[in-house]
C-alpha cells in the first residue's frame, strides 16, 4: 500500500506546481450554500467546477455532495478532505485541476437525519439535482410523480428517512416551512425538457399527499429555474487513476474525467442568491427550452442512436463506433434529415456547424465513453431524444426513416439481451418488461409489444412509426446494422 502522503488531500493544498491547477481561494473560507443530490462523476465534471470558479469572489457556495443510493462517492472523496482532480482529455494534451467547492458528501441510506437537517439548513440556498431521468419518479405522462413507485411509497411511509429524490427535497422543504424559512431554489441538471418544471411537478405532486398546506406553500414560493447542462462524462476507470500518479505525483481514488467542451445554459431565477457565475461557459436565458430541445435531441439523439447501433456493429466506445464510417454517415443523416427539421426556433444561428462541432466531440479518441454506459435506461432516453422528433416528422408529413432505425437498433439490443448475448448487459428501470416484451419474438411482434409500453409510447405512436420501425429491425436481423443504417430515405 501507497503511503498516506500521496494521497490527494488538504496537505497539498498550497504545495504543488503545475501541470495541476489548484483552487484559486482559501479553502478554509468556503461555506456550504448549496445540497447537491446525486454527486456522480457528471455533477463534479460539471457544476461543482462552476461553482468552483466562483469561490474566490464569494466563498459561501460550498458544496454539500449527497449520493441517495451508494456509499462509493463518499468513502472515496471523504478521506481526501473531499478534494478531487478533473482530468480533462482533448485529442491532444490532457490538463488537470483539483477542485476544492465540494466541502462534505455524505450518503443518504447511512445518514437520512443528516442530509434532511443540511437541507432545512438557513445557509442551504440551493438544492442540485442531477439524479437522472430515472431519478424524477415520473409516471407514464412524464410530467406527474408515479405514486406507486417503490421508493415513494416508502417514502411516504417513512417521510423522515426518504429515500428518492422527491421525498428528500420535500423532507427538507417541510422543516424549513415549520422553521419560518423560506425555500432553497431546486436547480435540476437532468437532460430532460423543461427539467425545471418536471422537477417543481413532482415535487409539488408529494407534497400534496403530505398535506395541502405544505403544498400550497411551495406553489407559492417554490422557484425551479430550467437548465440545459453539456460535457461529455464518462465513468472513472483505474486507467485515470494511473495517468493522475503519472502525471501529478498524487492518488486520487475517485478523479473524473471530461472532455474540454462544457456549457450550462439556465434560468437566472434565484430568489435566495446564487454564485458569481461568470465563467465563459455559462449562459443566462429566460426560456432554456429551446437550448434544452436542441441538446437532448442533436447530442443526445444522436449519441443513443450511435450506442445502439454501434453495439450492433460490434464496437465498445462512443470514439470507436464513431469511426465506423457507415455508422458515422448514418448519424449525419439522422440529424440532418430529421432531428434539425423536427426543432421549432434554434437557438443558433448555424444548426450545421453546431452539428459539426458535436461530431468532433464525438470523435474525440482520448476519451473512452462505454456505448453500454449510453445505451442505459433507455426507456427513460427514448422520447425526448428521439420519439418527439419522429412525432414531429409525421405531423409535417414526412417519414422519420433514420429515426426509425435508431429505434429498432435499441429494440435489436434488447432481443439480444433478451438471449443473454455477451456485451448486450444493457441496465434500465424497465429491463424485466423490455426482456419480455421482445423475448422470442419475431420484428412485427416484438414492435408491436414495445409499442404497447406505455411509459415509452403514446397511443398515438402506431402508424407509419411502428411499420417503419419493424421494417428497420427486419433489415438489421436478415442482413446487419449496416444494411440498415445505409438505407435511403423512401
Ligand atoms: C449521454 C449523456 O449517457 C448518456 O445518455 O448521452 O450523458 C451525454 O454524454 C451528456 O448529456 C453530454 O452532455
Amino acid at each position: 500500500t501507497e503511503p498516506d502522503a500521496l494521497r490527494l488531500g488538504p496537505h497539498l493544498l498550497g504545495t504543488q506546481e503545475p501541470p495541476v491547477r489548484w483552487p484559486d481561494y482559501s479553502r478554509d473560507r468556503v461555506r456550504p450554500g448549496i445540497v447537491h443530490l446525486g454527486i456522480g462523476a457528471f455533477h463534479r465534471a460539471h457544476q461543482a467546477v462552476y461553482v468552483d470558479d466562483g469561490l474566490k469572489a464569494d466563498p459561501s457556495w460550498g458544496i454539500i455532495g449527497v449520493s441517495l443510493r451508494s456509499t462509493a462517492t463518499r468513502d472515496a472523496l471523504a478521506p481526501q478532505g473531499n478534494l478531487y482532480t478533473v482530468l480533462t482529455r482533448g485529442p491532444e494534451a490532457d490538463s488537470f485541476r483539483v477542485i476544492g467547492s465540494v466541502i462534505e458528501t455524505l450518503a443518504a441510506r447511512e445518514q437520512p437525519e443528516r442530509v434532511v437537517a443540511r437541507l432545512a439548513d438557513p445557509d442551504t440556498r440551493i438544492v442540485s439535482l442531477t439524479v437522472t431521468e430515472k431519478g424524477y419518479c415520473r409516471d407514464d405522462s412524464g410530467f406527474e410523480l408515479d405514486t406507486v413507485h417503490p421508493d415513494i411509497a416508502a417514502d411516504l411511509r417513512n417521510p423522515s428517512a426518504p429515500r428518492s429524490m422527491p421525498g428528500t427535497v420535500v423532507a427538507g422543504l417541510a422543516l424549513r416551512r415549520d422553521r419560518g424559512l423560506p425555500p432553497f431554489t431546486v436547480l435540476s441538471c437532468d437532460n430532460l425538457p423543461d427539467n425545471g418544471k418536471v422537477a417543481r411537478s413532482v415535487l409539488l405532486n408529494y407534497a400534496a399527499r403530505i398535506g395541502s398546506s405544505l403544498e400550497g406553500w411551495m406553489e407559492n414560493n417554490l422557484r425551479c429555474p430550467s437548465t440545459m447542462v453539456d460535457r461529455i462524462v464518462p465513468a472513472t476507470t483505474s486507467n485515470e487513476i494511473a495517468r493522475l500518479i503519472e502525471a501529478c505525483g498524487f492518488r486520487d481514488a475517485l478523479p473524473v474525467v471530461a472532455e474540454p467542451f462544457s456549457q450550462w445554459v439556465m434560468q437566472d431565477d434565484f430568489p435566495l442568491g446564487r454564485p458569481a457565475w461568470t465563467s465563459p461557459g455559462i449562459t443566462f436565458v429566460d426560456d432554456v427550452g429551446a437550448h434544452e430541445e436542441m441538446k437532448l435531441r442533436l447530442l443526445n439523439g444522436s449519441h443513443s442512436a450511435l450506442a445502439y447501433a454501434g453495439l450492433l456493429a460490434g464496437h465498445e466506445t462512443a470514439a470507436n463506433a464513431f469511426a465506423n464510417e457507415a455508422l458515422r454517415r448514418f448519424l449525419t443523416r439522422l440529424a440532418v434529415d430529421e432531428l434539425i427539421v423536427s426543432l421549432g426556433t434554434l437557438p443558433v444561428s448555424d444548426p450545421l456547424a453546431y452539428l459539426g462541432r458535436l461530431h468532433e466531440r464525438f470523435a474525440n479518441p482520448a476519451i473512452r465513453h462505454p456505448l453500454l454506459q449510453i445505451a442505459s435506461d433507455g426507456s427513460q432516453k427514448l422520447p425526448q431524444r428521439l420519439l418527439t422528433a419522429a412525432r414531429i416528422l409525421i405531423r409535417k408529413g414526412r417519414l422519420p426513416c433514420a429515426t426509425a432505425v435508431a429505434i429498432a437498433a435499441w429494440i435489436q439490443c434488447w432481443r439480444l439481451a433478451a438471449a443473454g448475448r455477451d456485451g448486450f448487459a444493457l441496465s434500465d428501470p424497465l429491463a424485466d418488461s423490455l426482456r419480455a416484451a421482445v423475448d422470442g419474438k419475431e420484428p412485427a411482434a416484438a414492435v408491436t409489444s414495445i409499442f404497447a409500453l406505455r411509459a415509452i409510447f403514446s397511443k398515438e405512436d402506431q402508424e407509419p412509426l411502428a411499420g417503419l420501425v419493424t421494417e428497420a429491425l427486419e433489415v438489421i436481423q436478415a442482413r446487419g446494422i449496416a444494411a440498415a443504417a445505409a438505407v435511403d430515405p423512401a
